[in-house]
């Protein structure tokens, strides 16, 4: 099934918002003519992923902050990467009769139940970082994240330019994200549709190391047993790009010379390593969405219309950007 992203028009969503917009009780049993509530009175539960990253942590500390500096009340839990665990947090919040629903699906399917769920007891849906992969649109408001398939064009695109005068073969190792995870398919898709351009890129292995430091070096130091001559290793984020980085190291070679690195995130840790020369370039995947989130849930409360896809900002960082741009890191 398609997955569903696209700019959503003012019209229909208008009344469609305004009968599920959480309203302040008058007491007239009419709760949707209300009108919004008071935004100290929402209450917003959160389904985190997990923390099995520095971008997590990161994510998650800018949107605890964000609610906070709000005063807008957040319901939070950490799935620690089980979609079991936030599926059983979702329907928590609809218990709960919560205003908002927001949560970053750790894996693309198995979603429809729970979010029609929430859709017949009339609360809005926001995803936020991953996207689902549903036929049904209607089961969330907005999607807000990162566009993953342009983070790995971005990564290939960088490779194709790193080894344009090699006409030798260049043998690359991918990590993989968490297996059916929003950004590990679309990041390998992007990835592959760029080096896919010179037959001389060959992808030799890909192995998932689930967005985890420990991951990332188990993988490649059993990866690089099998492929002795691998020249670079594509990383979904920094985390396993960092356990590369150990695995490397502990098999007498240089990373960032022996074998070159390339990873997605620019987590602080990341762009350590950028800047010592251990990773030779990263593609940024912004995980400060705390403050976008607010003016969503916003947005929802007012009956205003909302849009269907917000793709953040970010850039990409070469050594030297790193080393420039490491002191006034946020995250
Ligand atoms: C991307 C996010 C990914 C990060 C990883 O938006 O879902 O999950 O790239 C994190 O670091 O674990």
């Amino acid at each position: 099934m398609k997955k569903i992203i696209g700019t959503f028009a003012a019209g229909a969503m208008l009344l469609a918002l305004a009968g599920c917009a959480p309203a302040a009780d008058t007491g007239s049993g009419d709760a949707a003519a209300a009108g919004p509530k008071a935004e100290s009175d929402l209450v917003v539960g959160f389904a985190q992923v997990g923390a099995e990253s520095g971008w997590r942590t990161a994510n998650t500390k800018d949107i605890q902050s964000a609610f906070e500096e709000a005063g807008i009340e957040l319901k939070f839990s950490d799935a620690q990467q089980k979609q079991e665990n936030q599926i059983k947090a979702i329907r928590s919040y609809i218990q709960q009769q919560v205003d908002v629903i927001a949560f970053s699906p750790v894996v693309e399917t198995g979603w429809d139940a729970v979010l029609n769920e929430a859709k017949d007891a009339g609360i809005p849906v926001v995803l936020t970082d991953r996207a689902v992969d549903s036929a049904d649109d209607s089961l969330y408001v907005t999607f807000l994240g990162s566009d993953f398939v342009l983070e790995g064009e971005k990564a290939g695109d960088w490779v194709v330019e790193e080894y344009k005068d090699q006409t030798e073969p260049v043998e690359i190792i991918q990590l993989e994200g968490t297996t059916g995870a929003a950004p590990a398919i679309d990041r390998a898709e992007g990835f592959a549709e760029v080096i896919a351009s010179d037959p001389k890129f060959e992808v030799v292995a890909s192995q998932t190391g689930d967005f985890t430091r420990a991951g990332g070096k188990q993988v490649t130091e059993a990866l690089l047993k099998s492929n002795p001559g691998v020249d670079l290793i594509y990383a979904h984020n920094d985390d396993m790009g960092l356990g590369a980085i150990e695995a490397i190291e502990a098999a007498g070679l240089v990373p960032g010379k022996d074998i070159k690195i390339v990873t997605v995130d620019a987590v602080k840790d990341g762009m350590t390593a950028l800047a010592d020369g251990k990773i030779n370039f990263i593609v940024e995947c912004s995980p400060l969405l705390g403050k976008q989130l607010i003016e969503v849930v916003k947005q929802i409360n007012n009956g205003e219309a909302t849009e269907k896809r917000i793709v953040t900002e970010e850039t990409t960082f070469t050594q030297e950007q790193a080393i420039e741009a490491l002191p006034t890191r946020a995250y």
